[in-house]
């Protein structure tokens, strides 16, 4: 019997996604610790000692540890969890250099360059077309590099399913607000197909969906102000509550 547990960071959003869909492909129990990051518990003093940029997602673990571990940044906690249970992360055939390579692709790309399209071209008040092409057009090259890279091999660091994978999919949902469309890449669309019927997937995809408002997907109102054009961390967290995990 494994003492201790993990506790999961949460809200439901790309990057959070990804912890969820890999915590369920473990098949390890885990508690989710919501942070409503547009009332701005994300600021939190006790959140911000687990994620000092005051983001979500971040774990704690105790799980057979010596002491508590905690780990913020989507990509090093993927990182952290495959190599403590072992899992989509090398395998005979897929290099853990190659996982660890298409993973940073996702981290300096994927995520900064489609979620600066979906910001100019969906919740930014006002229409920076600069931005709004810029943007597009680094997600285009971002989506040509993934259908290349599918066009050579099953999954992104090679025939093995990774945490690259699991990294890398939930930024691809949202393509349209991205002004993207897999429909055009063969070989994304064929990839995306065989992740999406993964039922450990949908089970990380459905985290939390019985609490959250979807008409309330897109910040409005405070939650716009506390995401995108609020005071600084500092001064929210002297406001915020958050209770320690
Ligand atoms: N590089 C970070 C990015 C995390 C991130 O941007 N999280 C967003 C939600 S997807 C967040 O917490 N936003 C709240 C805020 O910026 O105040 C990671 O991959 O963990």
């Amino acid at each position: 019997m494994k003492e201790g547990k993990i506790t999961l960071f949460f809200w439901p959003t790309p990057n959070c996604y990804k912890v969820s869909i890999l915590l369920e492909e473990l098949k390890i129990p885990y508690d989710i610790y919501p942070v409503h990051i547009g009332k701005g518990e994300q600021f939190a003093s006790s959140f911000l000692e687990l994620s000092p940029h005051g983001k979500v997602p971040a774990i704690t673990d105790t799980l057979d540890t010596k002491r508590q571990i905690s780990v913020f940044e989507s990509g090093a906690i993927l990182l952290y969890l495959a190599e403590k249970f072992n899992q989509f992360l090398e395998t005979d055939t897929t290099t853990k250099l190659d996982v660890i390579q298409w993973l940073m692709f996702q981290m300096g790309n994927v995520g900064p360059m489609l979620g600066q399209a979906h910001h100019f071209r969906h919740y930014a008040k006002e229409t920076v077309e600069y931005a709004i092409k810029r943007y597009t057009n680094e997600a285009s090259k971002v989506y040509a590099v993934l259908d290349t890279q599918l066009s050579k091999s099953q999954y992104l660091a090679g025939t093995d399913y990774s945490i690259a994978d699991i990294a890398v999919y939930p930024w691809l949902r949202p393509q349209k607000l991205q002004g993207q469309d897999i429909s055009k890449h063969p070989n994304i669309q064929r990839w995306y197909n065989s992740i999406r019927k993964r039922p450990a997937v949908q089970r990380g995809l459905s985290v939390m969906n019985e609490k959250i408002d979807r008409s309330g997907q897109k910040p409005e109102g405070d939650a716009w102000q506390t995401l995108f054009g609020g005071p600084s961390a500092t001064n929210i967290s002297k406001n915020q509550k958050v209770n320690k995990p």
